[in-house]
């Protein structure tokens, strides 16, 4: 393997400016050792098993082998940052794979979306489990969808992407510059029968999302883009994360992004511009590697949401069989192997696959993603990283995993700020 060190400043959390900021220990000095001790929390986070770099390459690689032209991880946590690229960002220019690139990270922005809301209601502007109705009336047809039946997709509302996108690059190129009003979205769910009585059961549905953007916007009177920017992307200091809806562009430096048609064989197709209308406040963020660490570390630090309505967020229930997939509110629990328990969100929008988590008490954050999309098998094996990442090496395959030779190796040694937790 012959990787490239590379010693940068690692992005540590911002102070909040929110109701929530905890106070702030000094920074970290430029060079050289903490001067600051270890919190008990962390001191006791010293168990937890090392991230396994040579499994996260691992399951970037096998990212690539099942189609993806490229794959990233970034891994943070109180030893560091450790950051993996293999493949190329861009087919035509063969420009590698960036990990300070952004890309569209697809449903991760539900736990955006998520957190200005459980914000509003704790400045009492609604209240969860009343009807949304009562905010936007007559919107819906049932006076029994509550908010909280959207946070945790349990309204009954089907999703209209299924059909929009079940052939898939037509479904991508009939929308792909197309600007949908929150209410032509509304009216598309609400055009097919509800999946659910509200309550009963998780269904997931992008149609969730679209009413908490409308009721963000009811409440505010400002775009969503404005609650985003005020309440988390400048208080976190999160300057690669934007929303830009209806703009088609990823602006700075970015990862292009590839999808792949229903045809096996047929050539990809570039799906890096588009409006991402058809899922704005469900699924339009553009994010980087180490700002989603910073956004799910600061978020399970408190730094975003009161004790108590982060309590409500990290209330999970099943989303499967396997008791090992949960969902709050906008909101994922991944239950792994090693019984590490990791929040955050998946995204799967065209041409990209991503993945953000963090321990509950926020010391360790992951965010991956692989430009590629419509392909299962790819998003399956990108998935591999959270393992390797919060469980460690595992014994028997630890020999077996070596470091892609094609691998970049980005580390930077110490990195995270020791932040106090909020209580
Ligand atoms: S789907 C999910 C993921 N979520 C949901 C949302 C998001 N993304 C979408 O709704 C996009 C659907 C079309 C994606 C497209 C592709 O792969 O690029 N697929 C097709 O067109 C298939 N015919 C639940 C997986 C999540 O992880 O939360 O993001």
């Amino acid at each position: 393997m012959s990787a490239t060190l590379i010693t940068a400043l690692a992005a540590g959390l911002a102070p909040a400016t929110s109701a929530f900021a905890a106070p702030l220990i000094p920074a970290a000095p430029a060079t050289g050792a903490f001067a600051v001790p270890l919190s008990p929390a962390a001191t006791a986070s010293r168990a937890v098993p090392a991230p396994d770099m040579a499994g996260v390459v691992a399951a970037l690689d096998s990212a690539m082998a099942n189609g993806a032209p490229g794959a990233m991880a970034r891994f943070s946590g109180p030893d560091g940052v450790r950051s993996r690229t293999v493949g190329v960002q861009d087919r035509v220019s063969g420009a590698p794979m960036d990990i300070h690139a952004r890309f569209r990270i697809g449903s991760v922005s539900k736990t955006f979306s998520s957190v200005v809301l459980l914000q509003l209601v704790e400045e009492g502007r609604l209240e969860l489990d009343a009807p949304v109705d009562r905010y936007l009336p007559g919107l819906l047809p049932d006076d029994r969808i509550t908010v909280r039946h959207l946070l945790t997709h349990r309204s009954g509302l089907a999703d209209y992407t299924d059909a929009m996108f079940n052939d898939t690059v037509p479904g991508f190129e009939a929308v792909r510059n197309r600007v949908f009003s929150y209410q032509e979205l509304v009216d598309l769910s609400l055009s097919e029968p509800r999946t659910t009585e509200p309550g009963v059961a998780y269904k997931y549905s992008n149609a969730n999302f679209v009413v908490v953007g409308m009721l963000i916007e009811k409440l505010t009177g400002r775009p969503v883009s404005d609650a985003y920017e005020r309440r988390i992307f400048e208080p976190l200091k999160l300057t690669s994360t934007s929303y830009v809806h209806p703009d088609t562009r990823i602006k700075g430096l970015h990862v292009r992004g590839y999808l792949h048609p229903d045809a096996a064989g047929d050539p990809l197709v570039d799906s890096t511009e588009q409006t991402v209308s058809w899922a704005q406040s469900a699924g339009a963020v553009i994010s980087s590697p180490a700002d989603l660490n910073t956004f799910t570390s600061a978020l399970m630090r408190g730094r975003l949401l009161s004790p108590a309505m982060l309590g409500a967020m990290t209330t999970v229930t099943p989303t499967d069989a396997t008791k090992t997939r949960f969902y709050g509110l906008g909101l994922r629990r991944y239950d792994l192997s090693c019984g590490a328990q990791v929040f955050g969100h998946t995204g799967t929008v065209q041409g990209f696959y991503t993945y953000a988590f963090s321990t509950r008490d926020g010391r360790r954050s992951l965010s991956a993603v692989a430009n590629t999309s419509n392909h299962g098998e790819a998003n399956t094996a990108l998935g591999g990283t959270l393992e390797a990442a919060f469980c460690g090496k595992k014994p028997a395959a630890a020999s077996s995993r070596a470091a892609s030779s094609a691998a970049r190796d980005f580390s930077s040694l110490p990195a995270e700020r020791d932040l106090p937790e909020r209580h």
